[in-house]
């Protein structure tokens, strides 16, 4: 019973790998920078993950696509969903990216600088509360400087959203890990407000703080939640959270 389905599955399996050899074979092949170029590929993808190349052919890095909100074509480089991360974490882990693609993850502040030297790039910020509400905020451009200039957030204006902006507050600054403080605070806000994040003095949004179910007995003023303060206010812990970009020139495969 078990050979038999093991074989099935092998049956099943193999012109599917067969298919993705060829692909890869195939010279015309384009390897994709980010999900923009997924979706120009074939723009019938569905949302998941997949591997993009923003650092080159020999960089592979694996990121969730969103194909679906507001048209798709997005590259998600954080992502909030359930608390399974630990968000606390050192400048180094910020640079290089950690967590799990498939759930809860933050891309890497080098991987979204290579992202946002290549295109210009839009941000949208989607968020959930836990009362099945939905909000998101979105910007009209979005890149950071390079690591000798601390990952400097360069934020366009805000477009919309029912979220409100509680991003713009952040725009210009460096980056800050309780072992980097960069912010514009006497204290290090990484270390106060327990994220890593381009804090000013020190946030309206703290996307990276800690992860909480709503209804936790946290003071306004010593949030350290995934707060959005425009939509939740600071006390409240957002349910999920996903920062994503997009290019804003479009379908550059049929012009
Ligand atoms: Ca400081």
């Amino acid at each position: 019973m078990l050979l038999s389905e093991n074989m099935m599955q092998v049956t099943l399996l193999s012109p599917l790998l067969l298919l993705v050899a060829s692909v890869h074979g195939s010279p015309e092949f384009h390897l994709p920078i980010d999900c923009d170029d997924i979706y120009q590929h074939n723009n019938t993808t569905p949302s998941g993950v997949f591997t993009i190349y923003p650092g080159g052919p020999n960089s592979p890095l694996q990121v969730y696509c969103d194909m679906e909100t507001d048209g798709g074509r997005w590259t998600v480089f954080l992502k909030r969903v359930d608390g399974t991360e630990s968000f606390y974490r050192p400048w180094k882990s910020y640079r290089s990216g950690f967590g799990n693609v498939a759930g809860e993850y933050w891309l890497g502040l080098e991987n979204i600088f290579l992202l946002t030297i290549r295109k210009k790039n839009e941000l949208r910020v989607d968020m959930e509360d836990w009362e099945g509400g939905k909000a998101f905020a979105q910007y009209s451009s979005f890149s950071i400087s390079p690591e000798y200039l601390n990952y400097q957030l360069l934020l366009g204006s805000f477009t919309g959203g029912d979220a409100g902006d509680s991003l713009s507050y952040h725009n210009s600054m460096k980056f800050t890990t309780f072992d980097k403080d960069l912010d514009m605070s006497g204290n290090n806000c990484a270390r106060h407000y327990l994220g890593g994040f381009w804090y000013n003095n020190c946030h309206l949004a703290n996307p990276t703080g800690i992860y909480a179910p709503h209804g936790s007995d946290s003071k306004p003023e010593n949030s350290r939640h995934v707060a959005w303060k425009t939509w939740k206010g600071f006390s409240y812990s957002l349910k999920t959270v996903e920062m994503k970009i997009r290019s804003v020139k479009k379908c550059s495969y049929t012009q």
